[in-house]
């Protein structure tokens, strides 16, 4: 009989070592720019290689928080951001979750913590987001 890792204690291990991972600093000189790729921020953006507008959502500290796409529109453009996500940024230590609808249950995309995906094409996921939704852990 083979001996399996239990799932909870993984995901305990991981959230420790990312709890106490400090912020970047990049773009400390650039106060209009901390948006951009600043390391506490989750973002989207309409095209692949984080091109296009952008829509950046905050984490809360613990648990979720959920963020509708409907309404929003790509940082200053009037552009929709909905059904329009190519390419994301994760800098925080959450898991992120893309929904295609805001309904539970249809189609996901995980953005793990601390990731960053240049294209959701080879993921079946382009243009598709229409929900945000942070798991963070304690
Ligand atoms: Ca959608």
């Amino acid at each position: 009989m083979k001996k399996t890792v239990t799932g909870a204690l993984v995901a305990g291990l991981v959230g420790l070592c990312l709890s106490s991972a400090p912020a970047a600093h990049a773009d400390a000189s650039n106060a209009a720019g901390a948006v951009h790729a600043a390391a506490t921020y989750f973002c989207i953006y309409e095209n692949g290689d984080f091109g296009g507008g952008q829509f950046c959502a905050t984490p809360p500290t613990s648990g979720f928080k959920t963020i509708g796409l409907p309404g929003k529109r790509w940082k200053n453009t009037k552009r929709s951001a909905n059904n329009a996500a190519s390419s994301m940024r994760n800098g925080t230590r959450c898991n992120v979750w893309l929904d295609d609808t805001p309904y539970y249950g249809t189609k996901k995309y995980i953005a793990k913590a601390h990731s960053v995906d240049k294209t959701f094409k080879n993921n079946g996921f382009n243009d598709k987001a229409s929900q945000i939704v942070f798991d963070c852990p304690r």
